[in-house]
């Protein structure tokens, strides 16, 4: 049976996002699920769950988990519970806060510390999200593109704002998990109608007050239970 035939059944996928307090890993996963975005920032504790289904080629049906993890994380003691059996992990930075680049050095350190919990290694890529602030990027793209590949990386420049390559980048990392070559129609209708506002939409210091308000320690969670439906979305694109 070819892996086609086969898929009637489901497919599942884990991506996990980490990155830096702010560099926008909820919003893009609020993005891709519910095709929303906001302004304000609220810190995520410990780790939140999102799940979209899509339509990948010849696979009808696959569940993309997406496990958002709080930036905090990267000085815990679950970051190996989180990144357990993932598909794809995203480190996530902001194109606009350099020291949001620099720290993904250190997720990938701490990463590469636990390989030996991977059954399979996960495919890793670099994203740089909040590229509609062109304007005020202060991490040059080759700069990035350069560590990307250093690392052996996909690279892929985001905005959770506008919604532009989110889903691109999602799809195109999940087909490749999947080993489904994306036909120029699938891409085309992962490509969103980008619409800018005119204005920032974020005030930087309000992001920087609250992540140094924000409590040291994170509460465990019950990795056990499923993904809440509260906090969950289920969108077909099929
Ligand atoms: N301009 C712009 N702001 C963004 C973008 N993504 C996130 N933000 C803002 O950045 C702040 C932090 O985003 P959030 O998703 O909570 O970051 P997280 O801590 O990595 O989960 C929020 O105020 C968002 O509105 C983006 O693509 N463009
Ligand atoms: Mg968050």
């Amino acid at each position: 049976m070819s892996d086609c035939e086969e898929d009637l059944a489901e497919r599942r996928i884990k991506i996990v996002l980490v990155g830096d307090s702010g560099a926008g890993k909820t919003s893009i996963a609020v993005k891709f699920c519910n095709d929303e975005f906001t302004r304000q920032y609220t810190p995520t504790a410990g780790i939140d769950f999102f799940l979209k289904n899509v339509g990948l080629g010849c696979y009808k049906n696959v569940n993309l988990h997406l496990w958002d993890v709080g930036g905090l994380a990267l000085h815990g003691n679950m970051l190996d519970k989180y990144v357990f059996g993932a598909h794809i992990i995203l480190l996530v930075y902001d194109v606009t806060n350099s020291s949001s680049f620099e720290i993904l050095q250190e997720w990938i350190a701490e990463i590469k510390e636990l390989n030996n919990i991977f059954l399979k290694r996960p495919l890793m890529a670099i994203v740089g999200n909040k590229c509609d602030m062109e304007h005020q990027r202060t991490v040059k793209r080759e700069k990035s593109l350069r560590f990307a590949a250093e690392n052996g990386f996909p690279y892929h420049d985001v905005s959770a704002r506008t919604g532009e390559a989110v889903s691109l980048c999602m799809i195109n990392l999940a087909a490749q998990i999947l080993g489904v070559r994306l036909t120029r129609m699938d891409q085309e209708f992962h490509r969103p109608i980008v619409t800018a506002e005119i204005g920032d939409t974020v005030d930087v210091s309000t992001v920087q007050k609250v992540v140094k308000r924000y409590p040291k320690k994170q509460n465990p969670v019950d990795l056990n239970r499923s993904p809440p439906g509260s906090k969950s979305s289920v969108c077909s694109l099929q």
